[in-house]
């Protein structure tokens, strides 16, 4: 965790953890805001093993190694983060290649292009930008598709909104045989890579080109993301995907998003894993194979959240449309938090389901205070993240019946890591939590 920026300061905050009796309030002391990284995978270079047999009806360690050995610093995340990421490509996603080895691009107050070349294949597209009002640089969130973001928020918030359109990057209608769009152009129309993948590529080259911008417009090191439904998927695969990424803000994602693909399995009405893998080719062709077997598949997404730790993530969640498996939506979000809680940034992670519009992708005003509070915290480091749980009674998972797991107090080790009780060397502040 040393490359995580330091943006220190500390607040009273409270942690809302719902159970089946309803929501009470926990009081913590502090929290940390933006851990982002300053490159997309502080894991590149570790080793992972092969893919193990599984057969696990219940949420995997995210602890555990594959040598079986459970981690025992915060140091040790690092490195136990890169084998959930690769086995979560090898199974679920397919594998997002590492930069391409030309990505260039301009941005301007309305606009950024990204154009791309690897292998003597090339391929471009460009995403709108809308600036709040001040002046620059400014932090950008990036908004998958045109609906159910509530983008005037964002700008008043103080935060550009890029729009990016993902079916440029990965289309949808196609065959898994014949995928297409920018990413594709480059790795080949039968890649086994899913479109969510692909999209999260896409993200990752938009921050690319903001980085080699010069920085006069748009921060670099201040990108957060969000989407509603299919786009809530490819938020959440983004976020995950690329540690530069300093807040992921999926919004009803459904199966194929947040939710643990286990529980959607057995949820009431939720849209069955055969349905996500065969709607679209949002999932690695790869996961054919666990459609019928969640259990074997040897991670699930809370695994994914984990992968977001430390840094700041909103998961947001309509419990009114069975279709959305919000359940097990709020068992992801709760297993993914023993990630949080174990790394001392449980303030980082916020869950709202508790909201009152049944329709998808509403404008909904509850979210608002939320989302420009996390802005606020996680990209423009002022004030406290809403670090708030709020699971609708209707939807409320229960991950007591989904884990056989315990969560480590992990010391930092070495002299990485972050502190639980202060300051540590990198000067990022941070509270441990009880919960
Ligand atoms: C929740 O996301 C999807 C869902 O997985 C699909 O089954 C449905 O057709 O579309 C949803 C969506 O993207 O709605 C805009």
């Amino acid at each position: 965790l040393s490359r995580f920026r330091p943006r220190a300061w500390a607040a009273a905050v409270f942690v809302a953890v719902a159970g089946l009796a309803g929501t009470t309030l926990i009081p913590s002391t502090g929290a940390a805001a933006a851990f982002n990284a300053a490159v997309e995978d502080e894991g590149a270079d570790c080793p992972v093993g092969s893919t193990p047999a599984t057969n696990n009806s219940q949420l995997p360690d995210p602890f555990t190694r594959l040598d079986g050995t459970r981690i025992s610093t915060k140091a040790d995340w690092r490195c136990r983060r890169a084998e959930i990421r690769e086995l979560a490509e090898r199974t679920v996603y397919g594998q997002k290649p590492e930069k391409p080895s030309s990505v260039t691009g301009t941005v301007t107050s309305s606009r950024i292009t990204v154009n791309v070349s690897h292998n003597g294949r090339s391929s471009s597209f460009s995403a709108g930008v809308q600036l709040p009002s001040g002046s620059g640089p400014h932090p950008a969130v990036i908004v998958l598709g045109g609906f159910g973001a509530d983008t005037a928020a964002i700008t008043s918030a103080g935060a550009a909104v890029i729009s990016y359109d993902p079916l440029a990057v990965g289309q949808e209608g196609t065959s898994r045989s014949n995928k297409q769009g920018a990413f594709y152009s480059i790795y080949g129309s039968n890649s086994s890579t899913g479109l969510l993948m692909a999209w999260s590529w896409g993200v990752s080259r938009i921050i690319d080109v903001i980085e080699s911008s010069g920085g006069n417009i748009l921060k670099a090191d201040a990108t957060g993301v969000t989407g509603c439904s299919r786009y809530g998927k490819g938020a959440f695969v983004a976020g995950a995907f690329d540690q530069r990424i300093a807040l992921t803000m999926p919004i009803e994602s459904g199966t194929a998003g947040a939710p643990i693909l286990r529980g959607v399995a057995q949820e009431s009405g939720a849209q069955p894993l055969s349905s996500a893998y065969g709607e679209q080719p949002w999932l690695g062709d790869a996961f054919n194979s666990y459609t019928g077997n969640p259990a074997g598949l040897p991670v699930d997404t809370h695994q994914i959240v984990g992968m977001i730790a430390p840094r700041g993530l909103f998961i947001m969640e309509n419990p009114h449309v069975d279709w959305l498996g919000a359940r097990s939506g709020s068992v992801a979000a709760l297993g993914g938090a023993e990630v949080y809680k174990a790394l001392g940034a449980q303030a980082n992670i916020s869950y709202w389901s508790d909201v009152s519009d049944g329709t998808h992708c509403a404008s909904r005003s509850e979210w608002r205070s939320p989302l420009q509070q996390s802005i606020r915290a996680f990209l423009l480091d002022s004030g406290s993240p809403p670090a708030v749980f709020r699971i609708s009674s209707s939807k409320a998972g229960n991950l007591s019946q989904w884990r056989n797991w315990t969560t480590p107090t992990l010391p930092d080790g070495g002299t990485t890591g972050t502190s639980t009780t202060g300051t540590n060397t990198t000067g990022n502040t941070t509270t441990g939590t009880t919960g």
